[in-house]
Parts: structure tokens; C-alpha cells; sequence
């Protein structure tokens, strides 16, 4: 990876990647600081261990006076320490407040923690789950939020943590420095699934970046239609939570092998889902009756892509717990409910 500059910062970086413009200033205080305190630790517990022999009772070792006043050995001592450890709060307080002061000309991405993902929405519209695309060389400024309990946002190799409550927006940037996939983690104990709720950062190129979101710009308006469509059709009335009709949910299914009729699987693409909405009897979802009207003659060819990338971004949510029984009046309003796009 990205090695900075010096032996021991190089040692660290082996350890664990350090890819953000404030990591070599925040691995160089902790390091002196490990280094610092273990070099005392070892001075006073071999000091202690010597003296423990040498001057155990009844050892020949000569015991004269002290030459010199033990206030002056003992205030040379404390006055060195504490400057040494005063100078240590400077000097972490330096880099601490660099960490906290966003640059300014940062671009701001939402991030938004919820049992259990971490979601991002980018002003320019693609959202993501559990991933986080940003350009190199480019301070970015997180604005975060928790829809349920405390959640914390950490990217170890940008040395970033950050805790999110409920009910609050906290900020915390960073500004990669080296391409590549960096984990993020949540670090904060906050339920069942806490351990699954990892993603990754996506340090691209300026180029790269453009381009993925210019793709999921446009994905994301046409999923942004599907939506609409999807209730202009009719679709809804039926494969929503609580509808009359008996229809497999569509959320997660995208890129999945869902079973049909016949104990075979097919993977939900793009193909499976036009063939679905045009000719839903050719492959019928197992366990559900051939109710699906055709939408031959009926949904134009740009609909049709509109509702693929609709339920293509469905494909991104964890499926919903099975329907209730309660009644379908409050259905449409379940589609666009905390619906990704
Ligand atoms: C009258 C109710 C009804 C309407 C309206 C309806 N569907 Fe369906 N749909 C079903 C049922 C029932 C199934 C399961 C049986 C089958 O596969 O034919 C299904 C299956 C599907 C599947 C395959 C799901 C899977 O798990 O394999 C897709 C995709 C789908 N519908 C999309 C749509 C879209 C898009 C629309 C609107 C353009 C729509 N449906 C309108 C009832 C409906
Ligand atoms: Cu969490």
C-alpha cells in the first residue's frame, strides 16, 4: 500500500494501510507516544527489578549516602515528564483539531446508519448501500445520522470514527490519498447483525469517480421513474405488503436466484424480470398463482427499462419481513417508504 515517509511509520503502515492525507500525522503521535511509554516502562520496571536485587535485605551491596538532595533528582524528574507529557497534549491536540476541521471546498456525502447498513446519499443523487464511492486527492465531508440507535462510523486505514447517536447530525471528513477498497466498520455495539454491518470505501480516480456517477446518476432517475410507474401500472396493488392479491415481494430479488414453478431457481437480471412483466407465465414464481397480468402491448419499451432499474435498486434492500394482515389501504405509501434509489 501507500507507505509514508520513515521507518516506523512504514512499520505501522504494514500493520494496517494508511491511505488519508491525515494519517501520517496521527500514526507519527501514536507512535512516539507507544514508543515514549514503553521506553519508561521498561527504565522504571528494570530500575525496580536491579534495586529489588542488589538492595534486597542483608545483601553486601554498599548503601552511602545520597550526593545529591533528593528534592532536586525528584523535581528535575517531574518537571521533565510533565513537560515531555504536556508537550504530547500539544502536539495530539494539533492533529485532533486538524481531524475535526473540515477543509473548506470539502464535498459533503449523507450517511445514514440503520441496523444494519451504513447508507450514503450523494447530493448529486446515487445512493448506496454499504459502499462509499469518493474521489482521490478530494477532502469529503461526511454528514451523518442514525435512524434507530447508536451506530459509529470507522475507516481504520483513513484513521476515521466516529460515533453517530440517534437524533443528531455529527460530521467527519477525510481526504484519501491512494486509489484502492478500504473496510469500513460500524464501532459501536448496536445490535443482532452489528458484526455485519461492514462496507467498503471506493477510492477512485477523478475520472473513474465521474463516470460511476454519471452511470448511477442516470440509474437512479430512471429507478426514481420506475418508482412512479410501478404505481401507475397497477404493479403495486399487488406486490406491496398487504395487498389482496397473493404476489412475491420484490425487494432483494435482483441478481438472486428466486425458485419458479417446476423446483427450479432462475437468477432475477435483467432478462428474467422483462420476461416476468411481459410474459409472466412462462416462468411462474414458485408458490404463487399464474394472477400476473401481461404487459405486452401494454408497457412501452422505456417503461419497462424504468421498472427494471426500479427493481433493480429494490435489489439492494433486505427483503421485508413476510406481509402482515393488516389492510392494503396504507400499500403505496410502503413502496416508497425508506426506498433507496
Ligand atoms: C394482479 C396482480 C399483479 C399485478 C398487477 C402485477 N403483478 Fe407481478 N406478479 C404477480 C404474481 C401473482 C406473481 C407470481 C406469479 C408469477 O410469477 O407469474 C408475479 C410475479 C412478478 C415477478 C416475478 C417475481 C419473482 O419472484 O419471480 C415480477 C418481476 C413482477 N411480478 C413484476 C411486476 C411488475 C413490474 C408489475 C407492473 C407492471 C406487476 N408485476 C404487476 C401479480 C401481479
Ligand atoms: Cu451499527
Amino acid at each position: 500500500m501507500n507507505a509514508p515517509a520513515g521507518f516506523p511509520l512504514a512499520m505501522i503502515d504494514g500493520l494496517l494501510p494508511s491511505a488519508s492525507r491525515v494519517s501520517p500525522a496521527f500514526d507519527a503521535v501514536f507512535l512516539a507516544l507507544l514508543l515514549t511509554c514503553l521506553l519508561v516502562m521498561l527504565a522504571l520496571g528494570g530500575a525496580a527489578a536491579v534495586f529489588l536485587v542488589r538492595y534486597r535485605e542483608g545483601s553486601a551491596a554498599p548503601r552511602p549516602p545520597l550526593r545529591i538532595a533528593a528534592w532536586k533528582f525528584e523535581t528535575t524528574w517531574i518537571l521533565a515528564t510533565t513537560a515531555i507529557f504536556i508537550g504530547f497534549f500539544f502536539w495530539g491536540a494539533r492533529v485532533y483539531l486538524r481531524m475535526m476541521s473540515p477543509p473548506s471546498g470539502a464535498a459533503t456525502i449523507a450517511v445514514i446508519g440503520r441496523q444494519w447498513m451504513w447508507e450514503a446519499r450523494h447530493p448529486e443523487g446515487p445512493r448506496e448501500l454499504d459502499e462509499l464511492h469518493v474521489p482521490v486527492n478530494q477532502p469529503i465531508l461526511l454528514r451523518m445520522t442514525s435512524e434507530d440507535v447508536i451506530h459509529s462510523f470507522s475507516v481504520p486505514a483513513f484513521r476515521v470514527k466516529q460515533d453517530v447517536p440517534p437524533g443528531k447530525t455529527v460530521t467527519a471528513w477525510f481526504e484519501a490519498v491512494q486509489p484502492g477498497r478500504y473496510p469500513i466498520y460500524c464501532d459501536q455495539y448496536c445490535g443482532t447483525e452489528h458484526s455485519a454491518m461492514i462496507g467498503d470505501v471506493e477510492v477512485q480516480t477523478p475520472e473513474e469517480y465521474t463516470h460511476w456517477l454519471s452511470r448511477s446518476s442516470s440509474n437512479s432517475e430512471a429507478a426514481r421513474r420506475g418508482q412512479a410507474l410501478f404505481v401507475r401500472y397497477g404493479c403495486s396493488g399487488c406486490h406491496v405488503g398487504n395487498s389482496a392479491v397473493r404476489a412475491p415481494r420484490l425487494e432483494g430479488i435482483f441478481g438472486r436466484p428466486v425458485p419458479v414453478e417446476g423446483g427450479k431457481f432462475l437468477v432475477a437480471d435483467e432478462t428474467y424480470l422483462r420476461d416476468s412483466i411481459l410474459l409472466p407465465t412462462q416462468h411462474v414464481a414458485a408458490g404463487y398463482a399464474a394472477l400476473m397480468p401481461s404487459y405486452t402491448g401494454i408497457v412501452p419499451e422505456g417503461d419497462l427499462l424504468d421498472l427494471v432499474a426500479y427493481i433493480q435498486a429494490l435489489g439492494t434492500q433486505t427483503p421485508p419481513p413476510p406481509p402482515s394482515s393488516s389492510p392494503a389501504s396504507s400499500a403505496p405509501e410502503r413502496v416508497s417508504a425508506g426506498t433507496p434509489l
